[in-house]
Parts: C-alpha cells; structure tokens; sequence
C-alpha cells in the first residue's frame, strides 16, 4: 500500500496498535480501523502495510493458528481475524492479543475517548447499539451465504435470493428503524446529534459502517429506504464529512469492497 500517512497524533501517548485482519478488504477490521481514523490515533495495519515483509503471515500465525496459544505464548488462542495486538500492555512487557469485534471496540473505547466520559451506562448503550449494527452485518452477510460458509455464492444462489429478499423487505427497515429511534432519543436526552451523548463514539462509526456497506449491497433498496429513514441517512452522510472520517475516506487506506461481507450481486437488490 502506497500510502501509510496516519492520522496526526493526539496529545496522550498511545502503544503502537496493531491491527491482524485479512488483506485487501474492508471486512470486521474496518470497525476497528474506523474507530482508530476517527480517534486519530496511529495504527498498523499488519496485513495492508506489510505485504512483501509478510504481514499476512503474522495474521496468520497470531489469528489462523492451530496451536493453544496465540503470540508469544502468553496470550490464549485467537478463534479468527480481526484481532487487535498491543505490544507491551501485557504482563511482564509483552504483548496483549485480543480478539472480537466488539470486544476490541470495546477495549478501544475508553484509550481512544470513543465512549463517554461520565457515567457508566453510556458504555454500555454504545457497546449496545454496536452489538446491533454488528448483528446487521452478519444478517447481511448471510444473504449471499445463506447455507455454507465455505461454498461459493453460485452454489447456494437459490437460498440467497430468498434470504436476501427477507433480510431486504422485513429486516434491514427493523434495523434501521431502531438506529433512527436511538438517534431521536439521543437528540432529547443526550443533546447531541451523535448516537449517544455529544461526542462521537464507535456505536457512530460501527453504524456508519453497517450502512455504508448494505448501500453498497443493495443500491435499490437503500435508496427506497433513504426516503423513509431521513434523519439516519442524514446522520449517515454528515458523518462523511467529520474530522477523521472525511480525511480517511479520501485515502489509500480505506479499502474497496469485493468479495468481503459487503458484496454486490444486482439480482439480491430490490428488482
Ligand atoms: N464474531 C467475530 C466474527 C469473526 C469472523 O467471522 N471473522 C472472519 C473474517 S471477517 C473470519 O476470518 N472467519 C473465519 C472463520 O469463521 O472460520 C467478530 O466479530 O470478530
């Protein structure tokens, strides 16, 4: 990857994260890379930026690895990317290897100020609410592997456009309807025009993703849905233009979707 220019460094000193994900695809690790764009917060993507050194081959190892323990023996196994490594944070100075989407949000959360700073039940809406999108995201991958994940699309393309169909028509407006609710709700009890509170947090950027990718998906049903869910889509596209977010987005770093959880087969779409 030819550009690696991370975001300008913030006044806290932070480790040197890494994130262990697949190469050349957005998948689970851009909530993870989201989270730190907008943090401004550097991080190495291991896979990405390391392509001849064989960064894939430490994701590998670290993430796809038959053995009981993941890194250098301290740390428990790793079931599958993304995973976040943190060099030093461990016992003893070594590394903490930590997997899970939203476990990884989670730890982030706090170090990167992606969640509230008062009161307790603010992380716990944000990691809710990320819950959900995430939620969305494998119901969304389902659609174009609705029977098995090791078998091509072509394979399961008769239940896929079943899936899709219901995912479409009965789920996604579900989904969407809850993350527009909680947008209100955060406009009277939080003031803020964010998911929860007045700052962003990764319930914004994990949403944001969520919807980005089933635009991506499904351009006829989300442009139908646009005009039923506004104030979401509103949210959606100002938080393009945020600090972080909007430099991102213009760079090297945030990856196409192709073959990922976010693909774009016509016949899937609202016909
Ligand atoms: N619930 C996990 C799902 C992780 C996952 O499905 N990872 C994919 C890549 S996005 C993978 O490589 N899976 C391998 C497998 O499930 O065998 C998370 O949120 O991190």
């Amino acid at each position: 990857m030819a550009e690696q220019q991370q975001p300008a460094k913030k006044q806290r000193t932070h480790p040197p994260y890494e994130l262990l994900y697949h190469p050349g695809i957005p998948g689970r690790g851009e909530f993870v890379r989201l989270a730190f764009e907008v943090a401004g917060v550097p991080y190495a993507d291991i896979a990405n930026e390391d392509k001849d050194g064989g960064g894939y081959s430490t994701v590998q190892e670290i993430c796809m690895n038959k053995n009981t323990t993941s890194d250098d023996g301290t740390n428990p196994p790793i079931f599958s990317p993304p995973a976040l490594r943190v060099p030093g944070a461990g016992r003893d100075g070594k590394a903490v290897v930590i997997s899970q989407t939203p476990n990884i949000l989670s730890y982030l959360g706090g170090r990167l100020g992606l969640v509230p700073e008062e009161g307790e039940e603010g992380r716990f809406y944000v990691q809710q609410i990320a819950l959900t999108a995430l939620d969305l995201n494998d119901e969304v991958h389902d659609t174009h592997h609705p029977i098995a994940v090791m078998k091509y699309y072509e394979e399961q393309k008769e239940e896929a456009l079943k899936k899709a169909e219901d995912v479409r028509e009965n789920r996604i407006p579900k989904y969407l309807s809850y993350f527009e609710r909680q947008l209100q709700w955060n406009r009277e009890v939080g003031k803020g025009k964010f998911l929860v509170g007045d700052k962003i947090t990764y319930a914004d950027t994990t949403v944001w993703q969520v919807l980005d990718g089933i635009s991506f998906a499904f351009p006829n049903e989300i442009e139908m849905r646009r005009k039923e869910f506004k104030e979401l889509f509103q949210f959606y596209d100002d938080l393009k233009e945020e600090k972080g977010i909007k430099e991102y987005l213009a760079s090297e770093r945030r990856l196409p979707y192709s073959m990922g959880i976010f693909r774009h087969y016509p016949e899937l779409d609202r016909q």
